[in-house]
């Protein structure tokens, strides 16, 4: 049986990857860049400066950009983004996320989060969920980001469980990835186009039912 479940943030529990590319969107317009939500797909997971750098790479004249240019717009961005996830409230749990919580709490499951958010704590406080959560590593608690394992092993030897007892969950290429080099079960949220190195996919949330994936887990695990 599995001993810890460890959850990415936006795209699983959330969905603030909406309020990062109206952020985004609204920083590229000022440098005279646009980008749609295709482009977006790129940002999920990834951390905030290498978001910003990806929108740079847009346009090559803004290459030259000094270290405290490219600080100072990342705050900017952060900044808005702040005042659009201010009205961040329970309803936007995506579906199946809290009775997932709640199984794991009632077989004794830990639960950890693993996001690459640095506002990570913040909003799982305003969706209501801190209570569920044993441990929580986000951006500030990591050198490497996803794709390096870093983020799912900081929550495992934290929680003090063997990295093979742990679950996974994520719905980013470079989420999945990380969780597979960490050596747990990845289970992917999104599409199996996207997502098909992950243990075991589902398409949203609704179908993250807690037997299925000790089922899954336990498949792959005999
Ligand atoms: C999230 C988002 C990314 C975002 C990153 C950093 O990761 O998916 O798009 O760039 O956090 O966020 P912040 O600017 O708040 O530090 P995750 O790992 O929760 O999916
Ligand atoms: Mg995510």
């Amino acid at each position: 049986f599995p001993k810890a479940f460890i959850f990415d943030l936006d795209g699983v529990i959330t969905d603030t990857a909406e309020f990062h590319y109206l952020a985004w969107k609204k920083l590229a317009k000022e440098l005279g860049l646009s980008i749609d939500r295709q482009f977006n797909e790129q940002l999920k997971g990834i951390s905030r400066m290498e978001s910003l750098e990806k929108i740079l790479a847009l346009d090559p004249s803004l290459s030259a950009m000094s270290n405290e240019e490219k600080e100072r717009l990342a705050t900017e961005k952060n900044e808005y983004y702040l005042t659009l996830i201010d009205q961040l409230q329970p309803d936007a749990i995506l579906p199946g996320i809290e009775q997932l919580l709640k199984k794991c709490v009632e077989q004794k499951v830990k639960i950890a989060l693993g996001s690459a958010s640095k506002n990570a704590q913040t909003i799982v406080e305003k969706l209501g969920l801190i209570e569920y959560f044993d441990y929580i590593v986000d951006a500030g608690k990591v050198e490497k980001g996803k794709p390096d394992p870093e983020t799912f092993t900081t929550a495992a030897d934290y929680l003090g469980v063997p990295y093979s007892d742990c679950i996974g969950l994520e719905d980013a290429v470079a989420g999945v990835e990380a969780v597979n080099s960490a050596q747990m079960f990845s289970v992917g949220v999104g599409s199996f186009e996207h997502l098909h190195h992950a243990d075991y996919v589902v398409e949203d949330t609704s179908e993250l039912i807690f037997e299925d994936i000790i089922k899954q887990y336990q498949k792959q695990r005999e």
